[in-house]
Parts: C-alpha cells; structure tokens; sequence
C-alpha cells in the first residue's frame, strides 16, 4: 500500500498532537493544575494514529483509562479535553469525569473508561449496531496487555467471531499493566496467538512504527467493512512514563527503558518523511510549532472557563 506525502504528515501531526498534550499534561499535573489521575500515552502514539487513520466519524472506538491519545487521534477536540483534565465547566464532562471518562459521540468515540476491559464487550455492542442498521460503519476497540487476560477479552473475541461483527480488537502490548511486566503475568509471548482460539485472524506489529500498525489496521478494516468478522492486531510498544502520573516506576529496568525511548515513533516517522523528501526538517518543525501553539490555546482555554458550580453537582451523573 503506498502511503501518500498528505497521508505521511497528517500521521505526524496526529502523533505530534498526541505527544505534545500529553507532554503538557504531565507539566501540569506535576504543578498540581490538575485532579484526579492522568495516565499518559507517550511513546504509544504510533498506534492509535494508524489505526484511527483507517476510521471515519461514523465508525467507533472504545478506548481506556490511557485515552488521550485514541480521543485526538480520532478527532477530540483538544480544547474539551483540557478543560475535562482541569475539572472545567466548558469540559467534555462538565469536568465531573476527568481524564478517565471523556466520550464524544458524535465522533463515534465511545469513552475512555476507567474499567479495564470494560470497552471489549462496549466495541461489540457498537459492531452489533453496526451489521444490525446495516450502517456500513465499525468499532476498533483499544486495550492494553494486562485487559487481555480479562474475561472480558475472551467473551468479546468469542461473540465478535461467531457474529461475524465488525470490530478490530487492538492490543496496546506495552509490556506492563501498571508494574506487572508481561512475562510476569502471561506464559506467552505474542498476545496476537490468543486469536487463534476464537477463529479470528491475529497479527502481531512493531507498535512504534506508525505505518506498520496503519497497514495492518487497514487490512482489519477492510476485513470488517466487508462482512468477514473481527481481526486483533497487537501492536508491541513500550509506556515511557510510569502507570500514572506520580508513579516513579522503579520496577522497570533503565536500560529497557533506554532501548525502547530509541524507538521513538516520532523521529522514526521524521526520518522517513524526510527522506521520502516529502518534507525538510524545518517544515517538520513548523508542523510542531503549529501544534504547540494549539496546545497552548487549549490551556488558555482551560484555564479561563468556570468551575463548575455546586447547584450542578448532581445533573448528568448516575449515581
Ligand atoms: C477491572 C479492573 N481491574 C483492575 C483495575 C486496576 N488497574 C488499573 S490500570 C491496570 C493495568 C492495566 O494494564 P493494561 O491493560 O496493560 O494497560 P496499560 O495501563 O498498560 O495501558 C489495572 C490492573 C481496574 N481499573 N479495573
């Protein structure tokens, strides 16, 4: 599949927007601007930009408590999102959700969720929708390693399969749920063999190499577009960051650490876009400007709304 200039600088954008908000989030929170938990994406940005490439709005993702980056790859606007870290009124919840529980529908993004696993069977349900209305649209569902060893992963896999429905099941394997390494708790090495046992087509790819993932993606949502049933892609990657904000993740190791942060999907992408000569560093540099200059805004924008006010405390929750 030949990717196109157009194709190659909207990844860099998306991957850059991504990194740059994120990187943000995580000065803010360190100056206590924002409650609540943030979980951060950097270094994973590669794999929801190729697979959300493949999406249209009218299809659906779910996404996790480490959302960030399916949200603005998928289109959120970035504005929202910040107010929602800073638990603003002008917020996607009205700040009453925080990093956790932003949803769009109207973007098909079907919520960040705080529950791991949680948005297996939701994926589902949507490419239940989908085939039922015959809509022509379907659902990616992301998770991480540690959700596919939830009964929820298995159940999903096992209906999607025998319905025939429309989903692409994307394993975010970055080698630990919160400070379980992989090998710690699984006896396998690729996540992607799991799909054997559902009948469902399973592939694994490096998740720090954007076209990689996207021409994987790209093939599950064709398969799922046509009626032949769901695919999992597990995109191997690494979490830079620890399990949340504040976490000093003395259980990884430096050196992993260190090899990994060398795969940097960002400049892995730079590089190859520059020697395509599809674009010189400086035009690079000031795709990066550019979305600095957004992130900003969506501070200034955040930090000039409301709080939201106590009369409201009760409106638009469940319990
Ligand atoms: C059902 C459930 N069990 C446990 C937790 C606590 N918890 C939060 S994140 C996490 C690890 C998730 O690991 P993984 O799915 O690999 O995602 P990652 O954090 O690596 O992106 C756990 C166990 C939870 N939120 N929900």
């Amino acid at each position: 599949m030949q990717l196109t200039k157009e194709n190659l600088l909207a990844f860099y954008q998306t991957m850059v927007t991504i990194r740059t908000f994120e990187t943000k989030a995580a000065e803010l929170f360190a100056a206590g601007k924002l409650p609540g938990f943030v979980h951060l994406y950097i270094g994973e940005e590669a794999v929801a930009t190729g697979v959300c490439a493949n999406l249209t709005a009218k299809d659906y993702i779910t996404s996790t408590h480490r959302g960030h980056g399916h949200l603005i790859a998928k289109g959120g606007n970035v504005d929202l999102m910040m107010a929602e870290l800073y638990g603003k009124a002008t917020g996607y919840c009205k700040g009453k959700g925080g990093s956790m529980h932003i949803a769009d529908v109207d973007l098909g993004i079907l919520g960040a969720n705080g529950i791991v696993g949680a948005g297996q069977p939701i994926a589902v349900g949507a490419a239940f929708a989908c085939k039922y209305k015959q809509s022509g649209a379907i659902a990616a569902c992301f998770f991480g390693d540690g959700a596919s060893n939830r009964g929820t992963f298995h159940e999903a896999m096992n209906l999607a399969s025998i319905w025939k429905l429309p989903v692409v099941f994307v394993c975010e394997n970055n080698m630990y749920g919160i400070s379980n390494c992989q090998r710690d708790h699984m006896n396998i090495c690729d996540i992607s063999d799991r799909a054997a046992a559902y009948g469902v087509p399973g592939v694994t790819v490096d998740g720090n190499d954007v076209v990689a993932v996207y021409e994987a993606a790209a093939e599950a949502a064709k398969r799922a577009r046509s009626g032949d049933g769901p695919s999992l892609i597990e995109c191997k990657t690494w979490r830079w960051r620890g399990h949340f904000e504040g976490d000093p993740a003395t259980y990884k190791n430096p050196e992993e650490q260190k090899t990994w942060i060398g795969k940097d999907p960002i400049p892995r992408l730079a590089q190859k876009i520059v020697e395509l000569g599809h674009a010189a560093d400086a035009d690079l540099a000031a795709i990066a400007d550019a979305v600095k200059a957004r992130v900003a805004a969506a501070v200034a924008f955040a930090e000039n709304s409301p709080d939201p006010l106590p009369a409201d405390v009760l409106t638009d929750v469940y319990a």
